[in-house]
């Protein structure tokens, strides 16, 4: 097929169209492939809505689930090319931010591999999230165009009818399609309008009108929200996301024959974090527009819609002045004001209010009060929403909270992105752990097998090599391929402390200075993107590139320590950098991870984790036993009580221990002010010493003992292998089949 395509594209031989022919002629064949294959059907429909869908680059996860790649492969080699060279051609979509964003993609993948009728709903964002470059060691935003003119997309004739107030817009739905693994295929539906225009953005930049929704609707996924012009369209995006998909909802269920009040037998609604909440009270005001009472629409709304809770970080929690909503989507105020009046009425109780005082419209409360579940992300996560933060609620609906601990995707996260581990662990336990993740625990019987430990530190060592030629292609920075390697790729925050493992770094860069060479050598990499306007996050950054400029060229240090910064992290990047990891660094401040889901993927590569009692480390803690994982640090129970009673002072933790101190005060030594800028340098160390809201400083010396154990402990080749082994073979718990497979059983009733 894909050589008919190029004849009939090119007029050429296959071997002798470039790669960037092949890549569109391969774009073609797999969206006919998928076209080919059957939708999935049934009376109801999950509809899960998200503002991130972050689904990377597609070429080869959907050759994958098309059953198709390896014939693929094979044709592209016998006529001189290369799968893996095509697919760097590929743009890559930023429509996301982090784990939540890319936990909605895993979850859109087994949905539909488990053959269940489940669309995503989002946004087409045409410059995504922002893309990160590096300048003067610090970090630069620039824009982040990915759609060219042949695209995964495909343009629908649904079209809808968008008001703000008085203001209309007209919608376009785009489809990409979601093919299940050996299953068939669901739909990721991408609302837009045809006014946007790139070209409003002022060049080298991410700056543009905030006021001009007809052009800037659709353009970035969360644009500045620093004044009061980027918070309203913030608001304007998540109404334009969600009218679209109640609309489309409603649409769907009365073609199947629903009557609406009914609502719930056709469509169940996941909710991701609280972006899409307006969702509710647009359905009931539409629901009223149809003839429905008020009071049966909102029952009916709250039968059909579930609310995922992904963080418990305040300032995370989207609380939005109720004037905002007034200006913005005037429509939805009666309705928003109807369901406050409601809880005010029953509970008597403030801190549930939609409402509060202060005029404050709290989302998560309207999702809480109108849904029938309210899930955390890992057992840790539940246990802390239902016993402190949403402990209020808990006591009003016991019955509807519950735990799905998170997944990941295999098909992405081991078969794509390391087939040499898919091949070994096949060739010991055949291919059936494919299907059926659990059976990766039959691995365990080669625990004490020579040869296939070595073979396991044989994929190690050759994805440490691809990588070492990626990095050297795509940044031109040289790491040691026999060094150990050690990883911190995740979003910049306090709370997940990388400013931490800076410290290490300093504190490995003084120890080898007194001469404590290591016996094999580390690199410490770090990849991450800090929020434009989180300062302190950018000063991280700084810091990090600064130690790395000053590390990797010192003679006397160099060849025992790199720092590396990776650029832009994204999706494809971590499939590269994740198979080569050694030792995996999930360091938040316990109780404040949700989960975390880029330690699942370490761990199904065979990198042993190195982290703190919180998120989903609980559980790999628990799944591995204590000698296959590196613990530290306080607990969340000590952690939450420090917040409670404000007894953490950093101050003395930085006065009284001079270790400490000297680690601190490293950041304003001469050497370090000659490579970056005093003041950011200035400010972090202020921070650090005088406040660490999130407390790196208390755990500080047991990660830098905890650290250096597993150090040691990694030159027994054998015993580490084994560490490995084990981490792999417990991974399967962690598929992102078992997390769907809950969602389905507990919550959506998908038949
Ligand atoms: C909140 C906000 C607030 C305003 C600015 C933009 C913005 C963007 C995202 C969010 C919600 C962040 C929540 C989040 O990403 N949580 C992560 O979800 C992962 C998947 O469940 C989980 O593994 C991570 O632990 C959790 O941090």
């Amino acid at each position: 097929m894909l050589r008919e395509i190029c004849k009939r594209r090119y007029g050429r031989e296959l071997r002798d169209c470039s790669n960037q022919e092949i890549y569109y002629a391969l774009l073609e064949m797999t969206k006919e492939l998928s076209k080919k294959r059957e939708s999935n059907e049934g009376k109801k429909k999950l509809y899960y809505i998200s503002a991130e869908f972050l689904i990377g680059k597609l070429l080869s996860n959907n050759l994958i689930n098309l059953g198709v790649f390896e014939e693929v492969k094979k044709v592209l080699e016998e006529n001189g090319k290369s799968l893996y060279e095509i697919e760097e051609l590929e743009p890559e979509p930023s429509l996301g931010n982090g784990g939540l964003g890319r936990l909605a993609a895993c979850f859109l993948d087994s949905i539909a591999a488990l053959g269940l009728n489940g669309d995503g709903v989002g946004l087409n964002y045409h410059l995504g999230l922002f893309k990160q470059e590096f300048e003067k060691n610090s970090q630069k935003e620039v824009s982040n165009p990915w759609i060219e003119n042949e695209n995964w997309l495909v343009k629908t004739d649904k079209t809808y009818d968008i008001y703000f107030g008085e203001r209309k817009v007209v919608s376009r739905m785009y489809d990409i399609d979601v093919p299940g693994y050996e299953n068939r295929t669901n739909k990721l539906h991408l609302f837009d309008i045809e006014s946007v225009d790139e070209s409003i953005v002022r060049p080298d930049s991410i700056d543009f009108d905030k006021k001009n929704i007809e052009k800037n609707l659709t353009l970035f996924l969360y644009p500045d929200d620093g004044d009061e012009d980027g918070r309203l369209l913030r608001i304007y995006q998540q109404y334009f996301m969600v009218s679209n998909a109640a609309q489309l909802i409603l649409d769907e269920a009365r073609a199947k024959g629903s009557n609406l009040h009914d609502l719930y037998d056709y469509a169940v609604i996941q909710i991701n974090d609280t972006h899409p909440t307006m969702v509710i009270p647009e359905l009931i005001r539409l629901l009223n527009k149809e003839g429905i009472l008020l009071d049966e629409a909102v029952e009916i709304v709250a039968k059909t819609c579930a609310y995922t809770n992904h963080t418990i970080l305040a300032e995370a929690l989207e609380k939005w002045p109720i004037y905002y909503l007034e200006r913005v989507v005037p429509q939805l105020l009666p309705i928003i004001r109807l369901l406050d009046k409601k809880v005010k009425d029953k509970y008597h109780d403030e801190a549930v209010d939609i409402i509060d005082k202060n005029n404050l419209v709290h989302m998560a409360h309207i999702d809480i009060h109108y849904g029938t579940s309210v899930n955390g992300v890992a057992y840790l996560h539940t246990e802390i929403l239902k016993n402190t933060e949403l402990n209020r609620f808990y006591q009003l609906y016991p019955n509807k909270f519950n735990n799905k601990t998170n997944g990941i995707t295999f098909r992405r996260w081991l078969l794509h992105c390391n087939e040499e581990l898919t091949s070994l662990i096949e060739s010991c336990i055949g291919d059936g752990f494919k299907k059926d993740a659990d059976k990766l625990e039959e691995l365990l019987k080669f625990q004490n097998d020579t040869e296939v430990l070595k073979k396991l530190l044989d994929v190690k060592k050759a994805k440490k090599h691809q990588l070492a030629e990626f990095l050297k292609e795509t940044q031109n920075i040289t790491i040691d391929e026999n060094a150990i390697l050690d990883v911190q790729v995740k979003r910049l925050h306090e709370y997940k402390r990388q400013q931490m493992n800076a410290l290490y770094v300093i504190y490995k860069y003084l120890d080898i200075k007194k001469g404590n060479k290591p016996t094999t050598p580390i690199t410490v990499l770090f990849g991450a993107k800090a929020a434009p306007a989180y300062t302190i996050a950018k000063d991280i950054i700084h810091l990090i590139l600064c130690l790395e400029e000053l590390i990797n060229n010192d003679p006397e240090v160099s060849p025992y320590l790199k720092v590396v910064m990776v650029e832009n992290y994204n999706v494809s990047k971590a499939a590269k950098i994740i198979p080569a990891c050694d030792i995996s660094e999930q360091i938040s401040l316990a109780s404040k991870e949700a989960s975390g889901t880029s330690n699942m993927k370490f761990m199904l590569n065979g990198a042993v984790t190195l982290g703190t009692m919180d998120g989903a480390n609980v559980e790999i803690a628990d799944l591995v036993g204590k000698e296959n994982i590196y613990t530290f640090g306080e607990s969340s129970e000590a952690v939450i009580e420090h917040y409670a009673k404000a007894d953490y002072d950093s101050t003395k933790y930085y006065a009284e221990d001079d270790e400490i101190k000297e680690l601190v005060d490293f950041m304003l030594k001469k050497e370090v002010l000659k490579l970056g800028d005093t003041r950011k340098l200035l400010d972090l160390h202020k921070e650090i010493a005088g406040k660490d809201w999130f407390m790196a400083l208390l755990d500080l010396k047991d990660y830098i003992r905890v650290k250096e154990i597993a150090l040691k402990e990694y030159e027994d080749r054998q015993a580490w292998a084994k560490k490995m082994l084990v981490n792999i073979a417990k991974a399967g718990f962690f598929s992102s089949d078992r997390t769907i497979a809950q969602y389905n059983e507990d919550i959506w009733h998908l038949a």
